[in-house]
Formats: C-alpha cells, sequence, structure tokens
C-alpha cells in the first residue's frame, strides 16, 4: 500500500512536471522578408574584385565596369540575397510560426531542414509578392536552417533551439 502511494505521487508529480513543460513551449511568429541589398562604386575609386562574387556564392550578384551602367564604364555593383531577419533565437520544444515575404527575386527553392539534417520543411518554391507561411517545432537542440537552394549558401536563415 505504501509502494502504491509512493507510485501515485511520483506519477502526479511527473504529470505537473509534464504540463508545466508543455506550458513553458511558445509558439514564436516571426515574419521574414526575402531581400536583396546593393551596393556599387566606380573602378576609379575601388578596383573591382579579383574574384567574382558569384563564385562565391550563388546568393551573390556582380556587375562588373561596363556593364552596371552603360553611361559610366567605370561603374561596378555588387548584390546579396537574404533573409530577413536571418537569425531567430527560441527554447527546445518551441514552434515557429513562419510568415515570408518575398520583396526581391522571383522565384526561390526553399526548405527548412533540423540539426540531424532532416527535413522540416519540405522543399518549396516561393514567388515574388506572395506571402506564405509554414510551422516547425524545434523538438531539438541547435540550429534549424531556412535555406534557399537558388542562393546558397549566404541565403540561410538560422533558428537556434536553445536546450531546455
Ligand atoms: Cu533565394
Amino acid at each position: 500500500m505504501k509502494n502504491a502511494l509512493a507510485c501515485l505521487a511520483t506519477a502526479l508529480v511527473v504529470l505537473v512536471a509534464g504540463a508545466s513543460a508543455a506550458q513553458d513551449r511558445l509558439t514564436h511568429t516571426v515574419f521574414i522578408s526575402l531581400v536583396e541589398v546593393k551596393g556599387g562604386t566606380t573602378a576609379d575609386k575601388l578596383a573591382p574584385p579579383g574574384v567574382n562574387p558569384k563564385e562565391v556564392s550563388k546568393g551573390y550578384e556582380f556587375k562588373p565596369p561596363g556593364a552596371a551602367d552603360k553611361n559610366n564604364p567605370q561603374r561596378w555593383e555588387v548584390s546579396s540575397y537574404m533573409f530577413s531577419p536571418g537569425h531567430v533565437t527560441v527554447r527546445q520544444g518551441d514552434e515557429i510560426a513562419l510568415t515570408a515575404f518575398v520583396v526581391n527575386g522571383d522565384v526561390h527553392e526553399v526548405w527548412v531542414t533540423a540539426p540531424d539534417g532532416t527535413d522540416v520543411v519540405p522543399k518549396t518554391k516561393w514567388s515574388r509578392g506572395r506571402e506564405y507561411q509554414v510551422r516547425f517545432r524545434a523538438d531539438k537542440a541547435g540550429a534549424y536552417k531556412l535555406v534557399c537552394s537558388d542562393h546558397a549558401p549566404s541565403m540561410t536563415a538560422t533558428f537556434l533551439a536553445m536546450p531546455r
């Protein structure tokens, strides 16, 4: 009888702890924009890069002197596609309700991977001017990655799940 009571008390403690851990779990509503930031200068001020930025990442664009501006042969331009914000911190077990809006780039092929590399949001295409909503739970501690294959590796957003 004493053992049965001890078991019951233990079960209650586990139940209460489980309930409070579940209540602790938050849903984060995150708004992300897919954007392109641009920069440029002229070759008389700064020589263009020796390595084409497109060889560093598909997310970087480069217009060399002569191609950037027909009226200014010295002008060269660079740009980078990115998720903004690109980093979000949550706690393990939290849910992320992501709303994404495509500002720049006609199409982005995106997906979300868990820290162990499994897909938590399957590959899909996001087009300019549209808003998309996806949800996933960060069950594992570590980095969940939103990746765009068209502009990898630089067009990546990280949802870092801190261990509980
Ligand atoms: Cu992209």
